[in-house]
C-alpha cells in the first residue's frame, strides 16, 4: 500500500483517544480497526483531517445559536458568530464567488436537509420537483416517492437514455415543458459523467423553473477544478461536506442574491422552518476543511482521484465488466455485474449486487450495492455496485495501486460459485 501524499491518514494519530468510558472507547478502536484494513471504495465516504475532527469534538458542540449571525435567539454567541461568518467566507471564496453575489447558508445538518430546505422556502407544498429517478443515479431527496420531497411536492422524475446511460438533454427539455415543474434538481449520487449546467439552464429558463444544482458528491472535484462548476448557471447550489470536500458530516447551501430574495426565503425555511439550533461544531469542522481544500496540494488530490477512478474503469472494462456509460469522467463509477457480470472458467457468472458487495466485503473491499438504468432487479437486490476513488486517494494511492484493485475486484467477483439460470 503506498504511503499517503496528499493528506496523509494516520489513523493512530488522528484517533487516538483518552476517554474513561471504555465501552464506547473500545467500539472506537474497533471501528478505527476496521477503516485502517479495508479498502473504501464507497464514493460518497472520506477521510477528514484531525484538525477538523478536533474542531467537530471542541467545545463549540456545548452552544445554543438558534439564528443566524448577529440575530440569536440566544445570549453568549460572539464567538459562535466569528465562526460561522468564517465558514461562510470560506465557502465562498473556495468556489470563487462574490460577496454580495451568493450568499451561503453553512448551517444545515446533511444534505436531505438542505434540500428540503430549499424546496420548503422556494415551492408551494403541492408544487412540483424535477428530479432524476433513483434507477438512473438520482438522491432520495430529489422528489422520489419514498422521501418527504417526494410526498409534500409531485414529483416529477426524469431517466438517462436506455442505451446511451447517459442523459438525454432534449428529452428532460421535453419532460420540464411538458409537466412545468417549480425547480428542477440537477444532481446525483450515481451519474459519472459531466454534467452540462448550461444546459440545464436552459431547461429550466425553458419552462420558468428554478435550477437547484445539488453538487454534493462532486463539491470537492469542483473546488479542485477537476469538475466544471455549476455556480454561472444555477440559483441555488447544495452540497454536502464530507464526500469529495473531504470536510466532516454536514452541509451548505448557496443561493444567488437578487429580487428573488432567494436567500431570504432559503434561510427562513432552513431556521426555524425546518431546524433548530445549528451545531457549531459542525460549522467548525466545515470550516477548517473549506481552508485545507482552498490550496494547490487539494487541487492535486482532485485531479488525481478522477485518474483514479478512470483507471478503474478501464482496468475492469479491460477485464470484460460493463461499466455503465462507458467509463467516468468523475470519481464514481457503475459496474453492471449481473447482466455484464464475466463469467469464470467453469462458465459461471454474473453476480447481483447485493452478493457482489458481499463478496469483496469478504476480502477487505468496501463498496454497495447500486441499481443501474434499465433495472431489471429491485433497489435491495440490484444489478450492480457503486465504486469510487476518493477515500482511497486520500489514503495516497494512485494509479498503479488502482489497477491492482480492479485485478482483486477481478479476481474476488470470478470466485461465483453458484451457476445461475
Ligand atoms: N448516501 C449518499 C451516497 O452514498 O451517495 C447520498 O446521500
Amino acid at each position: 500500500m503506498s504511503r499517503g501524499f496528499y493528506t496523509p491518514i494516520r489513523f493512530q494519530e488522528v484517533y487516538t483517544i483518552y476517554m474513561k468510558d471504555s465501552i464506547v472507547r473500545k467500539l472506537i478502536e474497533e471501528e478505527k480497526k476496521r477503516q485502517k484494513s479495508v479498502i473504501n471504495l464507497i464514493p460518497s465516504e472520506n477521510y477528514c483531517s484531525k484538525d477538523a475532527l478536533e474542531a467537530l469534538g471542541s467545545v463549540f458542540d456545548n452552544k445554543y445559536a438558534e439564528g443566524y449571525p448577529k440575530a440569536r435567539y440566544y445570549g453568549g454567541n460572539q464567538v459562535i458568530d466569528k465562526i460561522e461568518t468564517l465558514a461562510q467566507e470560506r465557502a465562498l471564496k473556495l468556489f470563487g464567488l462574490k460577496k454580495g453575489v451568493w450568499h451561503v447558508n453553512v448551517q444545515p445538518w446533511s444534505g436531505a436537509n438542505a434540500n428540503l430546505a430549499v424546496y420548503l422556502g422556494l415551492v408551494p407544498v403541492g408544487g412540483k420537483i424535477m428530479g432524476m429517478s433513483l434507477t438512473s443515479g438520482g438522491h432520495l431527496s430529489h422528489g422520489q416517492k419514498v422521501s418527504i420531497t417526494g410526498k409534500a411536492w409531485q414529483p416529477v422524475l426524469f431517466s438517462v437514455d436506455g442505451v446511451t446511460e447517459t442523459l438525454d438533454y432534449e428529452k428532460v427539455k421535453q419532460l420540464a415543458i411538458q409537466e412545468k415543474p417549480n425547480i428542477i434538481v440537477a444532481g446525483f449520487t450515481a451519474y459519472p459523467r459531466v454534467v452540462d449546467f448550461k444546459k440545464f439552464r436552459e431547461i429550466a429558463d425553458a419552462c420558468g423553473a428554478y435550477l437547484l444544482v445539488d453538487m454534493s458528491h462532486i463539491a470537492g472535484l469542483i473546488a479542485g477544478r477537476a469538475y466544471p462548476s455549476p455556480f454561472p448557471y444555477a440559483d441555488v447550489v447544495t452540497t454536502t461536506t464530507h464526500k469529495t470536500l473531504r470536510g466532516p458530516r454536514a452541509a451548505m447551501i448557496f443561493s444567488r442574491i437578487d429580487e428573488r430574495e432567494l436567500n431570504k426565503k432559503i434561510d427562513k425555511a432552513l431556521f426555524p422552518g425546518l431546524q433548530g439550533g445549528p451545531h457549531v461544531s459542525q460549522i467548525a469542522g466545515v470550516a477548517v476543511a473549506l481552508k485545507e481544500a482552498d490550496s494547490p496540494v487539494f487541487k492535486k488530490y482532485a485531479k488525481q482521484v478522477v485518474k483514479n477512478a478512470q483507471t478503474l474503469a478501464k482496468s475492469l472494462q479491460k477485464k470484460g465488466w460493463k461499466i455503465i456509460s462507458g467509463g467516468t469522467d468523475s470519481h464514481l463509477l457503475l459496474v453492471d455485474t449481473w447482466m455484464g457480470g464475466v463469467k469464470n472458467e467453469n462458465g459461471v457468472g454474473g453476480v447481483p449486487g447485493k452478493e457482489a458487495e458481499a463478496m469483496l466485503e469478504k476480502e477487505g473491499i468496501i463498496c454497495n450495492k447500486n441499481t443501474i438504468p434499465n433495472e431489471s432487479r429491485s433497489p435491495f437486490d440490484p444489478s450492480g455496485i457503486r465504486l469510487g476513488s476518493p477515500a482511497e486517494t486520500t489514503r495516497g494511492k494512485k494509479e498503479k495501486d488502482f489497477e491492482k484493485i480492479a485485478e482483486r475486484i477481478d479476481v474476488i467477483l470470478r470466485g461465483v460459485k453458484i451457476k445461475r439460470k
